[in-house]
């Protein structure tokens, strides 16, 4: 399996790749302004690609249950500076953690390699001519409903089923738009639109989604469907969102995406360490 993301390019199998999450948003406790913000998250980058990082997934706008979105202006104000930096300075690929098309558009500009679309459940088809038309790598996310209302009512009769169907239509739509499969990752949406037993059901069918034959990538980091089932606040999340990443990478995940970056790296290369131990002895 290959998955293409502009200039770069990753055969499979392969170490898990990290993605690690910088998110831009305005530091409430802090009068620096914009090039504090802006430098803050550059350097926390790129000190995720020290510790192992093999993606940088940058964000502008959050997409917390229930959260506000913020203008395409404010967004491009926060994300276009990092981009530009870490897109010169680290030699990994950048992704773009955006549900709006012009913004992935610029930040590809800026220097991007790779779409992350939580919104790909959308009706237009923009954001995949952006991806064909750039040969950008794209993340396919689930989602139910949008993130002002996912959390009210996440309903399915089968959530994995649904899910595969779901990447089967959009793998589908985003090739008629001229996007190549090489440039897919699939990515079911920890979260987005779930119950916590949606979640598990997921993170239990993981191996089903083999069949599309695209990597998958998951997103479990300090989610609260963790602190729901384990307790805690978000920074007592890490160890469980470090379980869920090990049981995803055992069960046939290709990218972990994590605000955790050097304890997820530990944990997933000591794991891998004893599968290929256990695949040679079989
Ligand atoms: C995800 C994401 C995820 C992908 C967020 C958070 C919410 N992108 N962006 N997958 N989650 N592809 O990090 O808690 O799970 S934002």
């Amino acid at each position: 399996m290959i998955f293409r993301a502009a200039r770069f390019r990753f055969e499979f199998p392969r170490p898990t790749l990290m993605m690690g999450i910088v998110n831009v948003t305005p530091d409430s406790f802090s009068d620096g302004g914009q090039f504090l913000e802006a430098d803050r998250a550059v350097e926390h980058g790129l000190q995720m690609v020290a510790e192992g990082a093999d993606i940088i997934d940058v964000g502008g706008e959050s997409t917390r249950p229930g959260a506000e979105m913020i203008s395409e202006a404010e967004e491009l104000r926060r994300i276009l500076p990092v981009i530009e930096a870490l897109a010169g300075r680290a030699q990994v690929p950048i992704s773009i953690d955006s549900q709006k098309p012009t913004v992935a558009r610029e930040a590809l500009r800026a220097g991007a390699s790779i779409i992350n679309d939580i919104a790909a459940n959308r009706a237009g088809t923009e954001m995949w001519e952006l991806a064909a038309e750039t040969g950008a790598g794209y993340v396919l996310m689930h989602m139910q409903g949008t993130p002002q209302t996912m959390h009210l009512a996440p309903k399915y009769d089968d959530v994995v089923a649904e899910v595969d169907a779901f990447f089967e239509d959009r793998l589908g739509r985003a090739e008629s738009c001229g996007v190549s499969r090489e440039q897919v990752v699939l990515d079911p949406g920890i979260g987005f639109g779930k119950t916590v037993q949606h979640n598990l059901q997921l993170l239990a069918g993981l191996l089903r989604f083999r069949i599309r034959q695209r990597p998958l990538l998951l997103g479990v980091s300090r989610k609260s469907f963790i602190g729901k089932l384990v307790g805690g606040e978000v920074h007592d999340r890490v160890p469980g969102s470090i379980a869920c990443s090990v049981w995803a990478v055992l069960n046939g995940a290709q990218l972990i995406r994590t605000h955790d970056v050097a304890a997820t790296v530990r944990a997933v290369r000591m794991i891998e360490e004893i599968q290929r131990v256990s695949e040679r002895d079989a």
